[in-house]
């Protein structure tokens, strides 16, 4: 399990300096937050040949040959499908380099990303 955001503090802004001269410190609680996820989301268009796109899902999205083919159909009769959900900069630089490089090569290819909820 990750922690997101393990963010120690002090209690505190100031230690406690006691006669002694030791200094207690009490640490708060750790805050646990996972961050907003948002979905990549591949679009339907009549040109991008199919198996460009499954390629698409096995570079960059990790998927076996079954899985992409799957998400690439689900996008061909339904106009859209998630291809992962990430948390928002990873989201983004992942579309981003769909675009690039389907553009790149020629074809017309559309990746978003959008709130998951
Ligand atoms: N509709 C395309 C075709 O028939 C295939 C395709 C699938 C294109 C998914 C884009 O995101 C897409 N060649």
């Amino acid at each position: 399990m990750v922690d997101w955001h393990f963010n120690p503090r002090l209690s505190t802004d100031e230690p406690n300096e006691h006669e002694d001269g030791d200094i207690a410190v009490q640490t708060a609680p750790p805050e646990l937050k996972r961050p907003p996820l948002y979905a990549v989301v591949l679009l339907n268009d009549d040109y991008t040949p199919m198996d460009f796109v499954i390629e698409i899902l096995q570079q960059y999205f990790a998927m076996n040959l079954d899985q992409a083919t799957q998400v690439m159909l689900t996008v061909h009769y339904e106009g859209k499908g998630i291809a992962g959900v990430y948390p928002r900069d990873i989201a983004e630089t992942k579309a981003n380099q769909v675009n690039n490089y389907a553009r790149s090569q020629g074809h017309p290819l559309l990746c978003q990303i959008e709130p998951k909820n």
